[in-house]
């Protein structure tokens, strides 16, 4: 009994040794088999409680076709796992730039050049992206009826950006620049952050100055102010000439030809610079991003500011505070 517990233990050993590559079964036999004579077996010494040598012989033949069976398995569960994630992956990135219908398109165009090819035609080619500059241009452009909500536009020319667009307040066509409507995004940021914009597209954001700037020095652009005060009356401020400058200029604003609901509160700030957090560029001795808490065009202090936070509530002067603000801008 002694001897076969042994055996039987060494033969768990192995077998559990091996239950990495899947259900392998390795069988540790017995000193009666060990003449089997096939090139296939492999002996393994083993010793009983008694100290006395013993052969077990291991089927390698069987080894080998079961980690290939099992290596083959795996493989196949990788590359189709991997399949998967990549196709997710496509189907994210297609909705998230709402570039569906391009991707569809683009599909399509696959599969018709792989019919062509089968029947030994030339396959066709796609037609070039049409690369909208704002949303202005996106809605001039297009022949559908757009939707407001997230866009993929163009404004440097070649990288995209996603923007939303509102394409139905006074005509559409606005790309929004700054979107606010509760506490919880925070709009004290540093400066790179406002450069590049922050929060999320489909809710409260800032576009990022660097876009804004990049759009509204290739034209004439307006900017709308619509704004929501807390008991939900609703108010907009209308500036025909809109404009920010270059980084160099530190943002600078212009602002000009208001018309509206709302006080022309905006012009306290025309001519002034951007100021964050990192980066003072107002007229109080102190910093205005910090007495605030926002990032905005703050001379010493402000007139209106749409980002603060803390002890100040969002405003545009007697609406205040503001729940509720959109700032967006159209190419005129
Ligand atoms: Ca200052």
């Amino acid at each position: 009994m002694e001897y076969c517990w042994k055996l039987n233990s060494m033969s768990i050993v192995v077998a559990l040794s091996f239950s990495l590559y899947g259900d392998l079964s390795v069988t540790a036999l017995g000193s009666d088999t060990k003449d089997i004579g096939n090139e296939d077996q492999l002996s393994i010494p083993l010793i009983n409680d008694k100290g006395a040598p013993l052969v077990a012989m291991l089927d390698t033949n069987a080894i080998n076709r079961k980690m290939k069976v099992y290596i083959r398995t795996l493989m196949r569960e990788m590359i189709q796992s991997s399949m998967q994630e990549q196709m997710q992956g496509i189907f994210k990135t297609s909705l998230e730039k709402n570039s569906t219908i391009d991707f569809i398109r683009n599909i399509t165009l696959q599969e018709i050049n792989e019919v062509l090819k089968e029947q030994g035609q030339e396959g066709i080619s796609s037609p070039p992206i049409e690369k909208y500059k704002d949303c202005s241009e996106l809605k001039r452009k297009t022949k559908q009826i757009l939707n407001d909500g997230v866009y993929s536009i163009y404004p440097g020319g070649d990288d995209p950006v996603q923007a939303y667009c509102d394409m139905t307040t006074d005509g559409g066509g606005w790309t929004v620049i700054h979107k606010r409507h509760g506490r919880n995004v925070n709009f004290q940021r540093k400066w790179l952050e406002c450069e590049n914009g922050f929060g999320d597209i489909n809710g409260q954001f800032w576009f990022g100055n660097k876009y804004t700037h990049i759009l509204t020095s290739s034209g004439k652009y307006e900017l709308r102010v619509d704004l929501v005060d807390s008991s939900g009356d609703k108010k907009y401020a209308l500036y025909k000439t809109f404009s920010i400058g270059d980084a160099r200029s530190k943002y600078k604003l212009t602002v000009d030809n208001f018309s509206g609901t709302a006080a022309n509160q905006l012009r306290y700030h025309n001519g002034m610079k951007f100021t964050t957090l990192d980066q003072d560029n107002d007229t109080h001795g102190k910093n205005c991003a910090l007495l605030r808490g926002g990032s905005w065009w703050y001379y010493a202090c402000t007139g209106c500011d749409l980002t603060s936070s803390g002890n100040f509530k969002p405003f545009w002067g007697s609406i205040n505070p503001a729940a509720q603000s959109v700032m967006m801008i159209r190419k005129t």
